[in-house]
C-alpha cells in the first residue's frame, strides 16, 4: 500500500481485488448498457449478486444508457462496500484525443457522485485499461493527477479515496505516476 495524504483525505494505492474492499463505494468500469459485461464489470455483478443488476436495470429504463464520463449509483447488493458507482470509460482507439478528458471526468463525475450522497470512501479500478485498451501508464497519471485535484477542490469532502490495481505490473504504473506528483 501507498499512501499521500491531500489535506485530511488520503489517496492510497493498493494491489487487490476491487470486490473484496471494505469501503461505502466501489467504482465499476462499467459500459453503455449498464447491463454487465466481463473483467471488473463482471467480477462485481457475481460477487454483489442480482440487486446491482437489478437496480441498473431500473436506472436503464428511466433514464437510457449512460454516456462516456458519466457515473451513475447503486446499492452494493452482498458486497462489502454499500454501494456501487457505475461509470463509462473511453474506448481508447475509438475516443482519439478525447480520451484523457473522458477519462478525467469518470473519476470526477464518480467522486462528486460519493460527496454528494454523504460517502466517505470510495475505491476504484484502472478504468478504461483492460477491454478498453487504454495504456496503463497513461491511465494512472490521468486518474491520479484528477483525483489529487479533485480532493483539493473538495477539502475534507471525502476520507479516503483508493485505487486498485489487480495486477504488480499496473500497480507498479500507478506507484510511478503518484510519484511524479507534485
Ligand atoms: N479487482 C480489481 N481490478 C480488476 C478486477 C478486480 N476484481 N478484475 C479486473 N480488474 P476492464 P475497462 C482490472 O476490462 O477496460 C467490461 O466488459 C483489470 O485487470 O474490467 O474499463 C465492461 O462491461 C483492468 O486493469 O474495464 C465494459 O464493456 C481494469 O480492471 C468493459 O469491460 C479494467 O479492466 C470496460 O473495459
Amino acid at each position: 500500500m501507498t499512501a499521500k495524504l491531500i489535506g485530511s483525505t488520503t489517496l492510497e494505492l493498493l494491489r487487490g481485488d476491487l470486490t473484496q474492499q471494505d469501503v461505502d463505494a466501489i467504482v465499476n468500469a462499467a459500459n453503455s448498457s449498464l447491463l454487465g459485461g466481463g473483467g471488473v464489470d463482471g467480477a462485481i455483478h457475481r460477487a454483489g449478486g442480482p440487486q446491482i443488476l437489478e437496480e441498473c436495470r431500473a436506472i436503464r429504463a428511466r433514464q437510457g444508457c449512460l454516456d462516456v464520463g458519466r457515473a451513475v449509483i447503486t446499492s452494493g447488493g452482498r458486497l462489502k462496500a454499500r454501494h456501487v458507482i457505475h461509470t463509462v470509460g473511453p474506448v481508447y482507439h475509438r475516443a482519439a484525443g478525447q480520451a484523457p478528458r473522458q477519462l478525467a471526468q469518470c473519476y470526477q463525475r464518480s467522486l462528486d457522485l460519493a460527496a454528494e450522497h454523504g460517502l466517505r470512501t470510495v475505491a476504484f479500478p484502472s478504468i478504461s485499461t483492460g477491454a478498453y485498451g487504454y495504456p496503463v501508464a497513461d491511465a494512472a497519471r490521468v486518474a491520479v493527477h484528477h483525483v489529487k485535484a479533485w480532493i483539493e477542490q473538495h477539502p475534507g469532502a471525502l476520507d479516503r479515496v483508493r485505487l486498485v490495481q489487480f495486477s504488480a505490473a499496473d500497480h507498479a504504473s500507478y506507484r510511478t505516476a503518484l510519484g511524479e506528483l507534485k
